[in-house]
């Protein structure tokens, strides 16, 4: 009885296993889901570092910003509709899909605080365009 309960374990295993391989190699089928691409970025006195974001064309992006300053500070890219805002210490995340190609300037919308360095640049390039991404977060 045991035997059989393991027996049909292991073959509910195998199903769902080739479920998942043929679903996921299907020609033509479904696009799969886009990648994530996970960025962590500090907003410092006067910059964010990094200053240039580098990710794929269609991926997720997620975006950790770490305010480590006394200051407000936001960090927003126009195009894209992004716009966060962080009191001191404050950490905040903002996702979004790279939809479209192209260089994308991020920047702090504290008055004078652009001026003094805070703002970078988003670089969405046509994929595949980094190897692997996960090894250094998107970031170059
Ligand atoms: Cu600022």
């Amino acid at each position: 009885m045991k035997r059989i309960a393991w027996m049909s374990l292991r073959m509910l295993g195998l199903v769902i296993l080739l479920g998942w391989v043929m679903t996921g190699c299907a020609p033509g089928e479904e696009t799969p889901p886009p990648e994530e691409a996970v960025v962590n970025v500090t907003a410092g006195e006067g910059y964010f570092d990094p200053d240039v974001i580098m990710v794929d064309q269609g991926h997720e992006v997620t975006v950790f910003i770490a305010n480590i300053t006394e200051e407000n500070h936001t960090f927003t890219i126009d195009e894209l509709g992004i716009d966060v805002s962080l009191a001191p210490g404050e950490q905040e995340e903002v996702t979004f899909t790279a939809t479209e190609e192209g260089s994308f300037e991020f920047y702090c919308a504290e008055p004078g605080h652009r001026d003094a360095g805070m703002y970078g640049y988003l670089e969405v390039g046509e994929a595949p365009h980094i190897p692997d991404d996960n090894d250094n977060n998107g970031v170059y």
